[in-house]
């Protein structure tokens, strides 16, 4: 069914790292009220839209937003204020028309996602259906995610030594996303533990993992092993399985990997990578190469890619374009889903539907500066894509995600899990 804008607001917020981003209000014709919080990264990938931030360095050290607050209560509200859309695709196509730049630079794609989410929840209220179902047929049949909980911060997202960003624990064996989540939270407990009894701080990264004083990779995956099995879980994929975004593009320097005061090649990574994989339960890599480093990736995929999921993220930045060129090149088996790194719901579809014709899985995700907006959850839920990553099992914007999941589950017989 069409709807007719009748109001489009946007205003300053904080998100979770205390920056400012956007929450956008869209009332339709009807009156109902739909809002949506934008998400922002840190570890960003080059080619992702560009969110617009004010460069004043007498507010909020130059981050805020109120140049993209103005672009929504201005040129975007009187682009679409009184205007009827069919579907999600016009309202978006309309957006990106208007912002008439490759990526979305002149705009803001803070500015655009934030209108683009409100407006998919317009559609999906006007339907009176739940967000999730809305997306219902775009992709999969409907299913709930495996949830990858990022327990173990470093890189980026953390002030401690640790190069690599993320250490994620995966219930694949879970009967249910309650019982996964239930699973993610006992973990989170037990490696607390494992902390406190060997000295090392408890204090967390941006993402609601642990980020103790801890070198190398291998350290972080013996300690996660170990937390699996004192919380009386299986560590494997039958169980629980560990996966790893480095965000390797942010230690990459001058050709080289620098990993806890080593330099290494291309291929040092790749022989680096196959031995954790052998000695521990890793069942998924994210960014494990630099998003520069094509001819790594391609021999990365070679090597690696029959046997565990290779996660385009910085590389891909959920670009249909870019996707398709690492498609045809061999590059990675599936990709990252951000939705305000293309910038556009529609687009982000676009992006899955890419993946799934070449099948690539789609990995839906957080940033790491996010709000309490579980938009996300309805994302993973609807178009069936098996598994997201949202942060650790703790802090409310990142449990809002996962609390939307059990809701969903609480509400639906759907089915769970990657298969
Ligand atoms: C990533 C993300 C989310 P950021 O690298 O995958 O975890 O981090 O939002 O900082 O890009
Ligand atoms: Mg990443």
């Amino acid at each position: 069914m069409p709807i007719t804008v009748r109001e489009l607001h946007a205003v300053e917020i904080l998100d979770s790292r205390s920056r400012p981003t956007l929450a956008v209000t869209l009332i339709s014709q009807e009156g109902t009220v739909l809002r949506a919080g934008v998400p922002s990264g840190a570890s960003t990938g080059s080619r992702e839209a560009v969110e617009l931030r004010d460069a004043d360095p007498h507010r909020f050290a130059g981050q805020g937003v109120l140049g993209a607050v103005a672009n929504v209560n201005g040129e975007i509200a009187d682009a679409v204020t009184g205007r009827t859309f069919r579907d999600l695709s016009e309202l978006d196509g309309l957006l990106v028309g208007l912002d008439g730049t490759q990526n979305k630079s002149r705009l803001g794609a803070n500015a655009i996602i934030g209108v683009s989410m409100a407006g998919a929840r317009a559609f999906a209220a006007d339907a009176n259906v739940a967000l999730w179902q809305s997306f219902a047929g775009t992709l999969e049949s409907p299913r709930l995610p495996v949830p990858h909980f990022n327990v173990l911060n470093g890189g980026v997202h953390a002030r401690n030594e640790l190069d690599f960003q993320e250490f994620m624990i995966a219930p694949l064996g879970a009967p249910s996303l309650a019982e996964a989540v239930r699973a993610g939270s006992e973990v989170y407990g037990a490696l607390r533990q494992r902390l406190t009894d060997r000295g090392l701080s408890t204090g967390l990264g941006d993402e609601g993992g642990f980020a103790p004083e801890i070198a190398t990779p291998e350290e972080v995956l013996a300690l996660l092993v170990e937390a699996i099995d004192d919380a009386g879980y299986r560590p494997g994929r039958d169980g629980i399985a560990l996966a790893m975004d480095p965000a390797s593009s942010e230690f990459y320097r001058d050709g080289k990997y620098h990993v806890a005061g080593e330099s290494l090649s291309s291929d040092d990574m790749i022989e680096r990578y196959a031995d954790m994989i052998e000695r521990y339960p890793v069942w998924l890599l994210e960014d494990g190469l630099a998003e520069s480093d094509w001819d790594g990736w391609e021999r990365l995929t070679a090597r690696l890619g029959q046997q565990i999921e290779l996660v385009g993220d910085d590389i891909f930045c959920t670009n249909p374009e870019i996707i398709a060129e690492g498609i045809a090149r061999k590059v990675a088996n599936a990709s990252l889903i951000k939705v305000n790194q293309i910038g556009t719901v529609t687009e982000t579809l676009r992006a899955m539907q890419v993946c799934r014709e070449a099948g690539y899985r789609q990995f839906v995700s957080h940033r790491s500066g996010e709000t309490e907006d579980s938009f996300i959850a309805d994302l993973a839920v609807g178009t069936g894509c098996g598994h997201l990553k949202t942060g650790a099992p703790a802090r409310g914007e990142r449990v809002a995600k996962y609390n939307r999941l059990i809701e969903i589950e609480d509400s639906e017989r759907l089915s769970y899990g990657l298969a």
